[in-house]
């Protein structure tokens, strides 16, 4: 049986107070094969080049992997309003970007040099930039931290919980960017099981600490590129605040990366289980955390 489950580790220890649902923390007893041999020695896990930063990869797993996929290459952002840096619109009294964003790597002037892959977190050794445009595969894999330096990278800053709230819910208030009444796969937020289970072909509990594997959101019916569920789009324009990737706040100050940050909207595979639609919070990860399903977007002062 493949489960419908929230994407984050922690999500799975009945310890969690958030997610303690037996249902949940049996999942890799219930039945399933605990097929661990499939997951060969962990040579298909991803890893990173120490001196440049870049992604490689071993000899592959079970789930397929295209180490060398650059889908935002090439991609640019445009200006929606004079009030607002490229790539956002106006929501309430900030602004704040129109898609979940990409990253890009930058020079001293935070030009592009070239795309980063968004099945990758980003290098720690270079200089990032958060860029918001129709049809990017987002960035997931991207802890808070990074997630903050990437929007600072581009002149932007993390938003807060009240802004991301009013930008999801609109000036009604609503509990999902197109009202009240939950109409499911209007967003993304429908895959059907886990997409961990699915791409390692495993429930084995080991699964569970592989959620950062590149070929988890290069499966078919995971992350969907900007822009393309157009009524997951809210009251001003924005588009998958609710599923798709989740999405990293910050209220105050950078925390140290052993604090607990939230991140909201839930992803594509549950927009339910931690609260509805834009009400959606994970509060159990610290700013150092992520996996697959962690993504981002910025806001920014309106001019
Ligand atoms: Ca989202």
């Amino acid at each position: 049986m493949l489960v419908a489950a929230p994407a984050c580790a922690a999500e799975y220890t009945a310890a969690d107070p958030e997610n303690d649902d037996p249902e949940i923390a049996d999942a890799a007893s219930d039945g399933a094969p605990s097929d661990a041999a499939v997951l060969g020695d962990g040579s298909g896990d991803a890893t990173r080049d120490a001196t440049t930063g870049d992604a490689t990869i071993g000899d592959g797993g079970v789930c397929p992997t295209d180490v060398n996929a650059r889908p935002n290459e090439g991609l640019a952002e445009q200006l929606y309003t004079a009030r607002c840096p490229a790539g956002m619109i106006v929501a309430g009294a900030v602004c704040i970007d129109r898609y979940e964003a990409y990253v890009d790597l930058v020079d001293a002037q935070r030009q592009t040099i070239a795309s980063w892959s968004p099945y990758y977190p980003p290098p720690k050794n270079k200089a990032i930039a958060a860029r918001s445009a129709p049809n990017a595969v987002p960035q997931g894999y991207i802890s808070g931290a990074d997630a903050l330096r990437a929007c600072e990278g581009a002149g932007k800053r993390l938003c807060a919980s009240d802004e991301w709230l009013r930008a999801c819910r609109g000036s009604a208030q609503y509990t999902y960017p197109y009202g009240n009444t939950k109409r499911p796969g209007v967003c993304n937020d429908s895959y059907p099981g886990h997409p961990a289970v699915t791409c390692l072909q495993s429930s084995d509990p080991s699964v569970f600490s592989r959620l950062d594997e590149p070929g988890i959101n290069q499966q078919a019916g995971t992350v969907d590129r900007a822009g393309t569920n157009p009524g997951c789009v809210t009251e001003e324009g924005a588009y998958d605040m609710m599923g798709n990737l989740h999405e990293w706040i910050l209220d105050g100050p950078p925390p140290p990366a052993t604090a607990a940050v939230d991140f909201r909207g839930g992803f594509y595979a549950d927009t339910t289980r931690n609260g509805e639609g834009c009400l959606y919070k994970t509060s159990a990860h610290n700013f150092a955390h992520y996996d697959y399903s962690t993504g981002f977007r910025c806001c920014a002062p309106l001019r």
